[in-house]
C-alpha cells in the first residue's frame, strides 16, 4: 500500500536530518518570478520551506567580519539542506510524484545576483518568518540565524499565512552592517554596497565565498539569551 503523501510524509524525514522550521507556500501566482521554466514548473503549485539553525556559538565569533568557522559553517549548512530537499524529492519522485528541489545556494543570474527563486520569498510565504531590517527573513524562534531550501511541489497541501514585521524599533543590524548596506525599512537594502563588502572579505585568506554574517549576529532573535555584546 502506498503511504499518504501528506505535510506529516514531508515533514518528518526533513526534521530526522536536523532541520528545525517547515512550511508551504501556495506559489500558484509566483511562478513567473522564478528563474526557471514553464516546463520545469509544470504541475507544481506548492513549495516545502525547509530551514536549519546556525549555531550562535560559531556566530558569536563574528564582530566585523566573517570567520573561518562561519565559512565551513555555511557550507555544512548548505550541503546539510541540499541532502534534504534531494531526499525528499527522491522520495516523491518514487511514488510517481513531480518534485522540483531547488540548490540552497545556487547562483544562476551573476549580472542582477539572483537564484532561481528566493527562498526568502518562499519562507515568508509559508509563514516561518518576516522580511527584517536586514533583509533576512527573520524568524520567531532562531532570528535570522537560519538557512532555507525550497521544494516546489504537485501535491495541494494547505499553505500558511505571512507573520508580521516584528524587528519593532531594534536598528542593531542597521548600525552593525559593515557596508552600511542596511536602513530603517527592509526596502532599503543596498545590494551594491553589501555585494562590495563581501566581495572584500571573500578575497580574505580562506574565506573564498561570499559571506559575512554581521547582521546575524547582531540580530536580537538569534541569540537565545537576547544578548549581544559586540
Ligand atoms: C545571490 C544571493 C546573495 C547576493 C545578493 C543578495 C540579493 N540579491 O538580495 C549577496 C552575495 C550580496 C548575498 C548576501 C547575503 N546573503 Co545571500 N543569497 C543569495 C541567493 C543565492 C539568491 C538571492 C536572490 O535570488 N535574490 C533575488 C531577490 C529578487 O529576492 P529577495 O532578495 O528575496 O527579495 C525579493 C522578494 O523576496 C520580494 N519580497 C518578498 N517579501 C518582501 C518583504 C519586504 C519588506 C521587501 C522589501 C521585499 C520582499 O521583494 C524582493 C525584491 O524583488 C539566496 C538563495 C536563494 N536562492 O534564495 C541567498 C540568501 C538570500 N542569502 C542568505 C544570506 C544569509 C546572506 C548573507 C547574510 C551572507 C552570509 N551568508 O553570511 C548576506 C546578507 C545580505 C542581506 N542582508 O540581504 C540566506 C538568507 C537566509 C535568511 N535567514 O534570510 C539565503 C536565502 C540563502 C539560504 N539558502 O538560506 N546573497
Amino acid at each position: 500500500m502506498s503511504p499518504v503523501v501528506d505535510e506529516a510524509f514531508l515533514r518528518e524525514p526533513a526534521f530526522r536530518d536536523g532541520a528545525v522550521l517547515f512550511g508551504i507556500a501556495d506559489i500558484t501566482d509566483l511562478k513567473s518570478r522564478f528563474l526557471l521554466s514553464a516546463a520545469e514548473t509544470e504541475g507544481l503549485i506548492r513549495a516545502v520551506s525547509v530551514a536549519v539553525p546556525l549555531s550562535p556559538a560559531v556566530l558569536s565569533g563574528i564582530f566585523d567580519r566573517p570567520t573561518l568557522l562561519y565559512k565551513w559553517h555555511y557550507q555544512q549548512a548548505n550541503n546539510l539542506l541540499d541532502r534534504i530537499a534531494f531526499r525528499m524529492a527522491a522520495r516523491l519522485t518514487a511514488l510517481g510524484r513531480r518534485a522540483l528541489p531547488i540548490p540552497a545556494s545556487q547562483m544562476v543570474d551573476w549580472s542582477a545576483n539572483r537564484g532561481h527563486l528566493s527562498h526568502r520569498m518562499i519562507a515568508e510565504r509559508a509563514g516561518l518568518g518576516w522580511r527584517g531590517r536586514n533583509n533576512l527573513t527573520v524568524t520567531k524562534q532562531f532570528g535570522p540565524a537560519v538557512r532555507f531550501v525550497t521544494v516546489l511541489i504537485d501535491i495541494p497541501l494547505e499553505a500558511g499565512r505571512p507573520v508580521e514585521f516584528s524587528c519593532g524599533s531594534c536598528d542593531l543590524c542597521v548600525r552593525a552592517c559593515p557596508a552600511g548596506a542596511l536602513g530603517p525599512e527592509p526596502g532599503d537594502y543596498r545590494l551594491d554596497l553589501c555585494h562590495a563588502k563581501l566581495t572584500e572579505f571573500s578575497r580574505e585568506r580562506g574565506i573564498g565565498v561570499h559571506i559575512c554574517g554581521v547582521c546575524i549576529r547582531a540580530c536580537p532573535f538569534s541569540v537565545p539569551s537576547g544578548a549581544v555584546d559586540s
